[in-house]
């Protein structure tokens, strides 16, 4: 009897070892099969099926390293060409498998191709093809493309370095308005709704955000947006087209001296642009004069000195409560009879009252045009980025009652209010020549449109990676 039941149960478990043998056996055919499969589309970039290579036999931690891929399906890759990716790839490149959540929302939509179903990822240098291979089998890669591996153009430079500086309105509503179109594949009605809340909020005024959803909406009318990617890349589009405008380049060269009238509220950072301005003009050889017209308070001169002596640029300064007009003929006269070539006079942003500022103001201009014909050559309105919607309010007081030939945005580093460039250029379509983005010299940035936005939205991650 217990013998029996000894067989029986022998006989039982030869059977079942054998099943499992049997069905391990299986799903290890399967699973060489799917490698081999992925290895053909990775090396060849084709789905069709070709005469195999021989291969050595795999081995156990292949078939382990396979298993484990969260994204391994049968489902046909697509090879994009390189042409529409905005990098073009050097020798190698990996085809990546797009559209998982969390690869799908570590670019901004605006880095996808036009077909959002597969990217090329560049990568640095040929050599990390073997050792990246090994460890990510690259079309069936769901780990995201390693930034500072991608390979960077003297243009993509110019724009990684701005993007530290705009960081605070990078991580805030351009984040947002990115991740309402992470995963997204058709346009709906609350996407809609979505991007006119974060337009609200995002300090680019009622304005400018009205106008950009009703343009927006009529395109989609037009069926002239089909898809949220487009409605990215129309964002995009616009504000540079709204950041771009039809002025001349300013030429430092144009007089002799050069006039430039800087003007603005207290604390906007006018004498720090200035003697930023002054190392960045002495670095090209040009020889600088300050004129030290903010008289209303005695530390704003003692500051033009000090940045003034950095680099030696002379500085005129008038008694405490001088005439600031004077102080500016001062300068302009010594420049001339010292062969100075660019004159940059410093103004107060505060009187008793802001009647009495405009005036001023405008005083300084005539005189200058009296110690020099022409002069001022520029004007230029610095703006403190921080102040948000204020400082489209602000920009409106003064142009009103001064021409003003430039924009200088300061602060954009220290906030998330970033967007009211967008409002400022689009309602008062005077250009933006600098911006600040830092305490230091290279910090202020001469501003273009193109490299501001690719900046500001950006392809690098951005948007779910923070989060995680
Ligand atoms: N973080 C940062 N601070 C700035 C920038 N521009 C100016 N500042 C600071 O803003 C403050 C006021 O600047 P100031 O030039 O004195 O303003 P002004 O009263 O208009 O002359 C100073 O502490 C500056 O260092 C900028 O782009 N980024
Ligand atoms: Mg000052």
């Amino acid at each position: 009897m217990e013998g029996g039941f000894h067989t029986d149960l022998i006989a039982a478990l030869v059977a079942m070892g054998g099943l499992a043998g049997l069905s391990g056996l299986a799903i290890y055919a399967v699973r060489r099969a799917r490698a081999a499969r992925r290895r053909q589309i990775d090396e060849e970039g084709t789905t069709q099926p070709v005469a195999r290579p021989k291969r050595p036999a795999l081995r156990p931690e292949d078939v382990e390293a396979g298993s484990e891929e969260p994204g391994a399906s049968d489902e046909p890759v697509v090879s994009v060409p390189a042409a529409p990716t905005k990098q073009p790839s050097p020798a190698s490149s990996v085809v990546s498998r797009e559209p998982t959540a969390e690869a799908a929302s570590s670019a901004l939509p605006g880095a996808l191709p036009p077909k959002p179903r597969a990217s090329v990822v560049p990568l640095r240098e040929p050599t990390s093809l073997g050792p990246e291979r090994g460890k990510l089998p690259g079309a069936f890669s769901v780990e995201k493309p390693r930034g500072p591996e991608r390979p960077m153009p003297a243009k993509r430079r110019g724009v990684a370095a701005l993007v530290p500086g705009l960081e605070p309105t990078r991580s805030s509503w351009v984040k947002r308005l990115g991740q309402l179109f992470t995963g997204k594949k058709e346009i709906d009605p609350e996407l809609l709704d979505e991007i006119e809340k974060v337009l609200l909020t995002a300090d680019i005024g009622v304005r400018t955000s009205q106008k950009l959803l009703s343009e927006l909406r009529e395109s989609l009318d037009r069926h002239a947006i089909k898809d949220p990617a487009a409605i990215w890349g129309y964002l995009r589009r616009r504000s540079v087209e709204i950041l771009t405008m039809d002025a001349p380049a300013v030429d430092f060269a144009a007089a002799h001296p050069f006039v430039l009238l800087i003007i603005g509220v207290n604390g906007s950072g006018k004498t720090t642009t200035i003697g930023k301005l002054a190392s960045k003009l002495q670095a090209q050889g040009r020889r600088v004069l300050l004129a030290a017209g903010d008289t209303f308070r005695a530390a704003a001169t003692e500051q033009l000195e000090v940045w003034g002596s950095k680099g030696g640029a002379p500085v005129v300064r008038g008694k405490e409560g001088a005439d600031p007009s004077s102080v500016v003929f001062d300068g302009i006269k010594r420049a001339r009879s010292e062969d100075i070539d660019v004159v940059i006079a410093d103004t107060a942003g505060r009187l008793h009252t802001k009647k009495n500022l405009m005036e001023e103001l405008q005083k300084v201009r005539r005189v200058a045009g009296k110690a020099l014909e022409g002069a001022p050559h520029e004007t230029w309105l610095v703006i403190d980025a921080t102040s948000g919607q204020n400082a489209i309010v602000q920009a409106q007081e003064f142009t009103r009652e001064m021409s003003v030939t430039g924009i200088v945005l300061t602060k954009l580093d220290g906030t998330a209010k970033g967007g009211v460039i967008l409002g400022i250029a689009d309602q008062l379509r005077i250009p933006v020549r600098f911006i600040g983005v830092g305490e230091r010299v290279e910090d202020l940035r001469e501003f273009e449109a193109d490299d501001f936005v690719d900046a500001l939205f950006g392809d690098a991650p951005a948007s779910a990676e923070d989060e995680t």
